[in-house]
């Protein structure tokens, strides 16, 4: 019954997100011999809602074989983060992808949903979101922490994530990896330091140069309808990280700025009307837990998701190349020129609208089934 209904809610999906004649122009514009964008996702989880939901819409866009998720890490340095995020790739049947944890993080503290839907429980008293990656309980100087160990640990624990990195993109083809960044850059600027290890003989500079096609990021602010008077948030956590690392990044880095996801609000009504597939669903679950609901959001993060997986959908425009700069006090310019690395992400008003459309589809659409047809990261 529940397959049932399962198939029934995706036939209801596909027929609302109007597959039929949007299928027949993808198919137009990418070739169906495309192979799947391969993707890693470094996220604050925790911190605001748009991580989960930009991992949800990454899921789906999975299921219709656009991408591969490789691996998750966290620059939010909080013991929840992890089985958090692996509760969310276990729901959508894919628990065997890696997570890794950042070490001597930022923003520690618990935020508002990972802790109460991590230890959610069903009436039997079992885990209502399974998940393998548990948090310790063992307490170190009275904070919690998350089991946490080398490149070679099982999957069930979160893996360090710098090395995960490293170990993640050696066993890529050159030049075919997507980094999505969504929250502090302290895991990427320390991939650019790293040194050769058991994983690559190459420098994390030279690894990256190798094996990444793209950064998305979501970052920073570039018009007056940004809080332009203090420096947007991912990258006011970790200045030095985000100076080195948006300085250094050696390949093509496309920017998605406060004021492109401010533009675009996921609607409250969604998650009342979408994602009653199931009775219980960890990201809904985690929305109506982040501030009092009904309420909308930005849909920072899942501008940069969106745009990896999706380059060429027309959801965005792009500026022209440049260099952007993050100063001091964690503000960003954009200096014009034909030898820069750097694109900002734009919308206009008519891309704002089928970009969110095209958003609430994929982020409420239900997961594979069978369940057990996972992906080997
Ligand atoms: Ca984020």
């Amino acid at each position: 019954m529940k397959h049932l209904r399962h198939l029934l809610a995706f036939s209801v999906m596909l027929a609302l997100c109007g597959v039929g004649n949007a299928a027949a122009a993808d198919v137009a514009n990418s070739p169906a011999s495309r192979e799947p964008v391969r993707v890693i996702f470094d996220t604050d989880m925790g911190n605001d809602i748009d991580d989960a939901l930009a991992l949800a819409m990454i899921h789906a866009l999975q299921s219709r074989h656009e991408c591969r998720l490789l691996a998750v890490t966290l620059s939010k340095d909080n013991a929840y983060a992890a089985p958090f995020v692996d509760l969310v790739n276990t729901f959508y049947g894919r628990g065997n992808i890696p997570v890794g944890r950042v070490t001597n993080g930022k923003t520690p503290e618990l935020g508002k949903y990972l802790k109460p839907v991590v230890e959610a429980k069903n009436a039997d008293g079992q885990p209502l979101y399974p998940h393998r990656i548990q948090p310790d309980a063992a307490t170190d100087s009275g904070k919690i922490k998350v089991r946490y160990a080398g490149p070679q640990a099982a999957d069930s624990v979160a893996l360090e994530a710098v090395a995960l990195l490293r170990r993640t993109l050696a066993a890529q083809p050159d030049g075919s990896v997507a980094m999505v960044m969504v929250g502090f850059s302290t895991n990427l600027a320390r991939l650019l330091d790293s040194a050769p290890d058991e994983a690559s003989p190459l420098t994390g500079h030279n690894l990256v140069a190798r094996k990444v096609t793209l950064l998305s990021m979501m970052a920073g602010h570039f018009t007056g309808n940004g809080p332009r008077n203090v420096g947007e948030y991912n990258l006011v956590k970790d200045i030095p990280a985000a100076q080195k690392m948006v300085k250094d990044w050696p390949t093509p880095l496309v920017m998605s700025p406060w004021e492109l996801g401010y533009a675009i609000q996921y609607p409250a009504v969604s998650i009342e009307r979408d994602y009653g597939y199931v009775a219980h669903h960890p990201v809904a679950e985690a929305y109506r837990l982040y501030m009092k609901f009904p309420y909308n959001r930005p849909t920072w993060d899942l501008t940069s998701a969106l745009y990896a997986v999706r380059p060429d959908h027309g959801y965005f425009g792009l500026s022209e190349l440049g260099t952007i700069t993050v100063t001091d006090t964690a503000m960003t310019e954009f200096a014009p020129s034909p030898q820069g690395r750097h694109r900002i992400l734009t919308a206009s008003p008519e891309q704002v609208t089928r970009t969110l459309e095209a958003m609430v589809c994929l982020c409420s659409q239900p997961p594979d089934e069978p369940k057990s047809k996972e992906t080997k990261p």
